[in-house]
């Protein structure tokens, strides 16, 4: 008897990412890349100017290395960003953005076979991540600042759409909400709905709870029980989990040491129906994907 499961060509999902077809009939893993001045220990170099060229090429160089080593390790994206959401974070100017991240995407984007995706807001730094290879805009704010949807829609790109209760200065201030999953998949489902109105194409869109972004830790949790509930919109998950205080607060441990707890919550995101999981420890959470899929598998 013919049926579907026989063709691996019928209903794979997938995400179009630029030129690249992100295969999603299994979890993938997007790594998080930091560009921040802070997070390279040669004390900023990333500021620098391409003029610094010293500077420049030492941290690149260290940009690049923990890059290849992500997706030696099995990630499928790239994720290059400066930490801009961070509650209570200096604002950082668009030149500064763009001196950051987009020597960084060019240079992943040249030389690794992964696609490169660029933790951006701004419509000027999406339009020179995509022109030097970009794949993917993960934008925490889903594209609502002005000029950022004709933006992403003038590229190939694909978007993860977030949501996101507030702004990240005062999001965790007093979350409230009606019903939260009715209220997340309402607003994602209206972003969706913007973006192919903007002409982009349903298959370059992924959803992301927003797991920690205005939302207290009993919210945080119930996303993560009943995220399945967000698969209605016939569109892939992204679940951002990986050392987050939601971690934190039940494990009692600091950042460094949230890693068993991250697992823990990877798998689940990944058997409640995300279909890529963004963390820091890359290794670790693919082995730990390994098991699921194991699990999957079995007959
Ligand atoms: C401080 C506060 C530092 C928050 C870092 C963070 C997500 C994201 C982030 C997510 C998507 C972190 C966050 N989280 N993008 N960017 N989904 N799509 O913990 O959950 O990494 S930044």
């Amino acid at each position: 008897m013919l049926s579907q499961t026989t063709d691996p060509d019928v209903s794979a999902p997938f995400l179009q990412c630029g030129s690249r077809r992100l295969d999603l009939s299994t979890p993938r893993i997007m790594g998080v890349l930091n560009v921040t001045p802070d997070s390279f220990s040669d004390g900023g170099a990333l500021r620098a100017s391409r003029g610094d060229a010293a500077g420049f090429s030492v941290s690149l160089d260290k940009a690049l290395r923990r890059a290849e080593s992500m997706v030696a390790d099995g990630a499928a994206i790239i994720d290059v960003g400066g930490e801009s959401t961070r509650p209570g974070a200096a604002p950082v100017s668009e030149q500064q953005e763009l001196d950051r991240v987009v020597p960084v995407i060019e240079a992943l984007a040249r030389r690794l076979d992964v696609i490169v995706s660029v933790d951006t807001s701004n419509p000027a730094v999406i339009r020179e991540s995509a022109r030097v290879g970009a794949g993917l805009v993960n934008d925490v704010r889903a594209l609502r600042r002005e000029g950022a949807l004709s933006a992403a829609a003038a590229t190939a790109m694909g978007v993860c759409l977030m949501h996101m209760q507030g702004e990240p200065g005062t999001m965790q201030q007093a979350p409230d909400y009606d019903n939260l999953l009715a209220d997340v998949q309402a607003f994602l489902q209206q972003r969706a709905t913007a973006c192919e109105a903007s002409g982009i194409a349903r298959a370059r869109i992924c959803l992301d709870p927003g797991f920690g972004f205005g939302k207290t830790l009993a919210h945080n949790y119930t996303l993560l029980r009943d995220m399945q509930q967000l698969l209605g919109t016939g569109l892939p998950l992204l679940a951002g989990l990986s050392r987050k205080s939601m971690i934190g607060a039940v494990v009692e441990r600091q950042v460094a040491d949230r890693l068993p707890g991250s697992l823990a919550a990877a798998v689940l995101a990944v058997m409640h129906g995300a279909s890529i999981v963004r963390v820091h420890d890359v290794a670790a959470t693919a082995d730990a994907l390994k098991v699921v899929q194991a699990v999957n598998n079995a007959s």
